[in-house]
């Protein structure tokens, strides 16, 4: 079961105490202050990957907490500094403070602060004056922050694959996007969402965030096979990508059956702009697909078709993408 909804307790590093102590030799009998400062705790950062499957992590574990800063010490030493901890989510994350309301949305592979460790404290040393050469004190290190988050996953996918199950969805995740999903020759191959990035330049930069969730059935709306459950996962993409197996029969009637169920459960779906894709045509003749292209631009304007073995035919399809999503 994917898990996409789940609240844990971070807490950042605590800071070293500074440390007081005064040098003490051979030589000097009774030396200055020499107490060094706290390290500062660690940080905790919070990333955006593209495994979709990366919040199960926290099913189980409901706390985290970053290194302390080590205390300062003698021979103004100072202490270590705690190490960061970076958390992985799936990007598409919105992370809330379930005690102040402040939120913020994981949308791209990036690193963002939450949880800020405590400085350290300062030692006596820098504490000595013209008027107090021998003091006493030193500083406590500072608290890390503490914060109750929920993370929930709401995939913001630009495309969505569809279609019904071995329709080859997860086939060209993996030929559009850095993916790696399970493939196989039978029907329900998938049984959780996956999520690719294809990068629009070869530079990298921005992409397109692709989502394949597992194949709709007929009667998928009222609960069949595994499909409609992941549907809100494709509620807020901008284009469907819906792929039809060009070897099938009758290829007018797939697209319905996925079309109809699309609808019975939420008929704004319905609304959305749509790739009618027919996969495998290496399998079919030319002639054989051009027909089956024929016959899917009477429901559609935008209909093509691809073979993940034929470079040609996945690049227009990747322009068409750019262009559309
Ligand atoms: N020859 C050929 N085979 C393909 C092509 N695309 C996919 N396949 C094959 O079709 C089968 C099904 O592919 P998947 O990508 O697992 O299909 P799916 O739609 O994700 O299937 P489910 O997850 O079960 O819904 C696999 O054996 C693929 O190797 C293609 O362009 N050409
Ligand atoms: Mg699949």
């Amino acid at each position: 079961m994917l898990v996409d909804d789940v609240i844990v307790s971070v807490k950042a590093g605590n800071g070293g105490n500074g440390a007081v102590s005064f040098r003490r030799n051979a030589q000097t009998a009774r030396g200055g202050p020499d107490g060094g400062n706290g390290g500062k705790g660690g940080d905790i950062f919070v990333r955006g990957v593209t495994d979709i499957t990366a919040l199960q992590e926290f099913q189980f574990k409901k706390s985290i907490k970053a290194e302390d800063g080590i205390k300062g010490d003698r021979n103004n030493l100072f202490g270590r500094k705690g190490k960061d901890l970076v958390i992985d989510v799936p990007v598409g994350t919105r992370i809330t403070d379930v005690d102040t309301g402040w939120k913020t949305d994981i949308d791209a592979e990036k690193s963002v602060l939450i949880a800020r460790g405590g400085n350290g404290g300062r030692g006596n040393n820098e504490f000595k004056s013209a008027t107090n050469q021998t003091p006493r004190t030193a500083e406590k290190g500072e608290e890390g922050q503490a914060r109750r988050l929920r993370l929930e996953l709401r995939l913001i996918a630009d495309i969505g694959l569809i279609g019904l199950p071995n329709a080859g969805k997860s086939s060209l995740l993996e030929a559009l996007t850095n993916a790696r999903p399970k493939i196989a020759n039978y029907p329900f191959t998938t049984l959780e969402p996956n999520l690719g990035v294809m990068f629009t330049s070869s530079k990298g930069g921005d992409g397109k965030i692709i989502a394949d969730i597992p194949g709709l059935i007929e009667g998928a709306s009222g609960g069949k096979g595994l499909g409609i459950k992941f549907l809100k996962h494709i509620e807020k993409t901008r284009l469907l990508l819906h792929c039809i197996d060009a070897t099938s029969v009758d290829v007018l009637h797939d697209y319905h059956i996925v079309h109809k169920e699309m609808l019975a459960y939420n008929k704004e779906i319905g609304q959305k702009k749509e790739i009618v894709l027919l996969t495998k045509r290496d399998v079919v003749t030319a002639t054989e697909y051009k027909e089956k292209e024929k016959i899917l631009k009477n429901i559609s304007q935008r209909v093509l078709s691809v073979s993940i073995y034929d470079e040609e035919s996945l690049g227009k399809l990747k322009t068409l993408l750019k262009k559309t999503a």
